[in-house]
């Protein structure tokens, strides 16, 4: 197999398709340079001593995690002094984070969740990194929350890393996913998979089913459907898997179909589901519709949302394209 490199990748996409600039191409080095050191630390796990709670509280009034904290460091550091950013946000910081001054700024805005599925970091179950990447508006003076506030269709490039029994990169600059692999004893990223499909049809889904109670009566009606299976309206059995870990969860369905769902329940409107918008449900929603997928919020697409607020929240429905069809028709009935 001839292998090709995340650089080589990059480099001939831009010849090929104009669409990863230098500073772009740049940005998603580093991005992949820092998930590089995450899954090093991820890996080490009690020998590394990251494992355990760090006992603060980020703005979501989550309890952060020692791996969460120093997730969000390694970006941060790998991403400060390249001169293509002109600030970044995180699930683990209340404000936005400017370049520091003695660096030169950037053209690029870059969102991330540093370490996706906090609750499976102390039990050796897959985690992630998830990124988001949007160009700073025209005539931006010293950068604002305001100028984060872009529709997920905005985005020049989206990704995610899985640091499971392999560390994955999986990446779109809006020209269809690929897949890449970490090589560990070569420290490099290998192009394993060119352009990830996710089948229209599927008999998997994902949902967190201990909320069933709360849920409203589309999500439980669609979800009973399911569970019928061949005796039920369906007149087919579907099978259930929940990772509590968006990234993985993810993975799953883009390597071979299913639906995702984070649904908003009875319990808070104020906090429409768990998942945010900023830098989970739009990265994973550009990369799951360039899977030939489709990401709704049960209303609407929610690469069309006009976000409000930095840390908003939103439900989710995401992965095969028939069955996400399907659940959002029934919010509209
Ligand atoms: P996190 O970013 O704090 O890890 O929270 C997001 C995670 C998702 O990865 C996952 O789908 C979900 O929370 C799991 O939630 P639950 O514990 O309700 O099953
Ligand atoms: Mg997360």
């Amino acid at each position: 197999m001839k292998r090709i490199s995340l650089t080589q990748y990059l480099v001939e996409e831009q010849r090929q398709h104009n669409t990863i600039p230098a500073e772009l191409r740049l940005l998603i080095e580093v991005v992949a340079r820092a998930c590089k050191t995450i899954s090093h630390a991820v890996g080490k796990g009690a020998l590394g001593e990251v494992m355990g709670s760090a006992e603060t509280e980020n703005v979501q009034g989550e309890v952060q995690k020692k791996l969460d904290i120093i997730s969000n460091d390694i970006l941060l550091e790998a991403n400060e002094w390249g001169g293509h950013l002109a600030a970044m946000a995180s699930e683990e910081m209340e404000t936005i984070h400017l370049i520091p001054n003695r660096y030169p700024k950037g053209e690029y805005l870059l969102l991330f969740d540093p370490l996706d599925g906090s609750s499976n970091i102390d039990v050796n179950v897959s985690i992630g990194t998830i990124f988001s990447v949007l160009k700073a508006p025209e005539g931006m003076g010293v950068p604002t929350e305001q100028d984060f506030l872009q529709p997920g269709s905005q985005q020049v490039a989206a990704g995610y890393a899985v640091y499971g029994p392999q560390t994955v990169l999986v990446l779109t600059t809006g020209n269809g996913v690929n897949c890449f692999t970490l090589d560990r004893e070569m420290g490099s990223w290998v192009l394993t998979q060119r352009n990830m499909q996710i089948p229209t049809e599927t008999k998997e889904f994902a949902i967190n089913a201990s909320n069933a109670r709360h849920w409203f009566p589309p999500v439980t009606r669609y979800v009973n459907e399911l569970l019928a299976g061949d005796s039920g309206p369906r007149s087919s059995n579907f099978n259930m898997r929940w990772i509590a870990s968006m990234v993985a969860d993810v993975h799953r369905i883009l390597s071979r179909g299913g639906v995702f769902i984070y649904p908003a329940d009875t319990r808070d409107t104020k906090m429409p589901g768990k998942l945010r918008l900023m830098y989970e449900a739009n990265p994973m929603a550009f990369l799951v519709e360039q899977a030939g997928g489709a990401a709704t919020n049960g209303a609407q697409r929610i690469l069309d949302i006009q976000p409000e607020k930095l840390h908003q929240r939103v439900p989710v429905f995401l992965g095969s394209k028939s069955e996400v069809e399907r659940v959002t028709a029934y919010h509209q009935e």
